[in-house]
């Protein structure tokens, strides 16, 4: 397991990589345009309200209720006062009513009122604290809308939770809910730097940080009403790739403005957490290691997380990311993962802190000569072993696939894999791969795929294992500590790398919110559908017709297969332009080190992770692997990241490979000029602003797709001699 030290290595895409500066393609200048006008736009206008504008509705009849709001059994705090706050706005936004709050109504009215418990005694026992006082019961009787929770949080999700039914049109009676949250943890990762720019971000700079300062204005207010509406629960504001000043969060220098900061996510029901580097002892502690099993190093962060907590109100914990493209680590000093987040976890824990601690950790500095290292294989090689090692208070964060967010990729397989450890799910919206925020690909349908998957891993129980009985197998199971019992104590969840910025719309693209909102949505409730999801969010974000409605949702639930279909196929991942990761560069990566690699030749494309090859496929479950393991049983949309397949070899659909490749990008690009036109159609229908928005991002959307269609099948007709059965241009 030990590695030699990688302290001085760049992640992959760094801004200051050379290869990612000397990108000069077309949309990558269109972008950057795109992102001075955004800049501009934003100093002289207000940020948007996205889905909390509160735009009138044709009331439903809730108007008659909506007069007087009384609290019941829940005293004014800042969340109470929050919710009230919100109630007032969406309330008079929407119905044009003022309520009045009281202690009791004359008539009938919105009651929110304290309970013991929302879900029934069995459920309760298997929740965790904050699932428990998160819940919440919307009921409506004649007399009353009566909003029952049994802690502040769930009274104020149940208020968002009302306002989004009368937001939505819902008639009265569909307001009616029982919502558990159904995970413990709902997390936001920011990847913002203290040098105002976002790792991977596509919406302008931080609205956290400026020049080196922690910013807590109007904003972060917002920001924190925005996600709460969703179900957020906690927040990591600062990028994993811990450098210069961020290293210094944890000092003196910042604590004021943590502190404001986490007051105001308090009244949401949000916790700040903060990433953390992992060489603080070094960098700012003065010593000369950061071993984490040095007395003195351990001496050095019980001082420093002493002061955090002491100083930071509501403070969460920290997401570590460790050893891992030259992020400092354990691997230097020759100590386990669990021997770095062990010491970090027993440290926070007489402050009830968390350490959230990435399974991100590869070797990037591959030869791409060398086919039997396997980048897939290495969140599992590096953490399945020490399955068990890990104290209570740490949580494993799992990308849902094994290489990196790419438009289709199988789920790790430490996903059920590890039983005795707590896990969650890391996602991302921020489009780094799935196209800048320029392309429009809504990614809840990706997400429900990777919740709904089975692992089997209850097949396969193993001795001293936590598996409850009669536990699902699925990823929203697992992740929710449904399966492993690591529900109740709340170390588990999922959490989303943000796709916000400075950007007056936030999201850059008007429809990527649809991805914010869409998150926070999933991970609060794993059982809605990405349909219902698309249409609550532009139900409430656009004050339009149905039919109009109805096209942005069309837009959206289409958008990731069309996504897919014009960039690479079948699961192989990649051919973007290196560093920036937008725009097709088919080889681009094929030589590098990252241990991407797509393996084309004049007879064929793939990666073999079979026995023969990699073996990777063999890090899943039986059912799983067996499937994986045979080219003909293997899911077809998966076939090239699993096998080396020739471009004649028959697919289902009785295409050969290399046709499918053809059409399949030729499909792609049709499809993305028909959501386009589509669009056009909704011009005076839609807000000026956000039509000129979306019509601007669609015309790059179709450059880019244009550039991945003609560029992938040239690629592919010069390796393999094979002409398209249609007789399409290809170059
Ligand atoms: C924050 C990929 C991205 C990096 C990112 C890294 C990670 O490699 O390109 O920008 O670093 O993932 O998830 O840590």
């Amino acid at each position: 397991m030990l590695r030699a030290g990688i302290f001085g290595m760049q992640q992959d895409g760094a801004p200051e990589e050379s290869e990612g500066k000397k990108c000069a393609w077309k949309g990558h200048k269109a972008r950057m345009q795109m992102r001075l006008d955004k800049r501009e736009e934003y100093v002289m206008s207000e940020w948007k309200q996205l889905w909390l504008q509160y735009h009138p509705v044709a009331d439903q009849g809730f108007g008659a209720y909506a007069g007087t709001v009384v609290l019941d059994g829940f005293v004014n705090t800042p969340v109470i006062n929050s919710l009230k706050e919100e109630a007032a706005r969406g309330l008079k936004g929407m119905l044009g009513t003022e309520p009045v709050f009281a202690d009791q109504a004359e008539g009938a009215c919105i009651r929110i009122r304290r309970v013991d418990a929302v879900a029934s005694a069995k459920a309760e026992e298997e929740l965790s604290e904050n699932q428990k006082t998160e819940s919440y019961r919307i009921l409506v009787t004649p007399e009353e809308i009566r909003i029952e929770a049994a802690g502040e949080k769930g009274a104020l999700y149940g208020t968002f939770a009302l306002l989004r039914a009368i937001g939505t049109g819902k008639a009265l009676q569909e307001a009616e809910t029982e919502t558990v949250p159904s995970n413990p943890l709902r997390m936001l990762n920011h990847w913002d730097n203290m040098t105002n720019d976002i790792e991977r971000g596509y919406s302008g700079d931080s609205f956290f940080f400026k020049d080196g300062t922690v910013i807590v204005d109007e904003r972060t207010k917002d920001y924190a009403r925005l996600v709460s509406s969703v179900g957020i629960n906690a927040v990591v504001i600062n990028n994993v790739n811990v450098k210069g000043d961020a290293t210094d969060l944890i000092t003196d220098r910042y604590f004021d403005k943590l502190a404001a900061m986490s007051e105001i996510f308090a009244a949401y029901g949000v916790s700040l957490y903060l990433s953390l580097n992992f060489a603080s002892p070094i960098e700012i502690g003065g010593l000369d290691n950061c071993d984490p099993l040095n007395e003195e190093v351990i001496a050095w962060w019980k001082g420093k997380i002493a002061e955090v907590f002491g100083r930071i109100p509501n403070f969460g914990g920290f997401l570590v990311k460790a050893d891992s493209e030259g992020r400092p680590g354990p691997f230097t000093y020759g100590r386990t993962q669990a021997d770095g987040a062990n010491m970090l976890a027993d440290l926070v824990k007489p402050y009830g802190g968390t350490i959230i601690w990435r399974c991100f950790v590869y070797n990037c500095t591959q030869d791409w000569r060398d086919y039997k290292t396997d980048r897939a294989r290495s969140g599992y090689d590096n953490f399945k072993a020490m399955d068990g090692d890990y104290h209570d208070n740490v949580i494993l964060q799992i990308k849902n696939g094994p290489m990196d967010f790419q438009i289709r990729e199988p789920i790790h397989p430490l996903m059920g894999g590890l039983r005795k450890t707590n896990q969650m799910l890391e996602v991302q919206i921020a489009q780094e791969y799935t196209g800048h925020q320029i392309d429009v690909c809504y990614l809840m349908p990706m997400f429900k795929e990777v919740l709904e998957y089975h692992t089997y891993c209850t097949n396969h129980p193993e001795e001293n294992d936590r598996q409850k009985e009669g536990a699902g197998d699925q990823v929203k199971d697992i992740v929710s500590g449904r399966t492993f019992g690591n529900q109740k104590s709340g170390m588990a969840g999922m959490a989303a790398v943000a796709n916000t910025g400075n950007d007056a719309n936030w999201t850059g693209n008007d429809l990527a919110a649809a991805n914010l909102y869409g998150f926070g949505r999933l991970s609060f409730d794993t059982e809605l559908s990405s349909e219902e999801i698309a249409r609550e969010w532009a139900q409430l974000t656009f004050d339009t017709d149905k039919e109009a409605i109805d096209v942005i949702v069309r837009i959206l639930m289409g958008s990731r297969a069309t996504y897919e279909k014009y960039t690479s196929p079948l699961g192989i991942g990649w051919m973007v332009t290196p560093g920036f990761h937008y725009g097709c560069s088919v080889d681009g990566y094929e030589y590098s080190r990252w241990g991407t690699y797509h393996r084309a030749d004049h007879l064929g494309i793939g990666v073999d992770r079979s026995s023969h090859g990699t073996g990777y496929a063999q890090q899943y479950y039986p059912e799983n692997a067996e499937q994986y393991e045979d080219p003909a049983r293997c899911p077809e949309n998966l076939l090239l990241f699993f096998h080396h397949i020739p471009y004649t070899w028959k697919l289902s659909s009785g295409q050969s490979l290399i046709q499918y490749i053809y059409d399949s990008h030729f499909e792609g690009y049709e499809e993305a000029e028909g959501m386009a036109k589509a669009f056009e159609g909704l011009k005076g229908r839609i807000p000026e602003d956000s039509f000129e928005n979306i019509s601007g991002r669609f015309r790059l959307q179709l450059d880019n797709a244009r550039e991945w269609r003609d560029q992938v099948n040239s690629y592919f007709y010069r390796k393999s001699g094979i002409p398209d059965e249609k007789g399409r241009p290809i170059y």
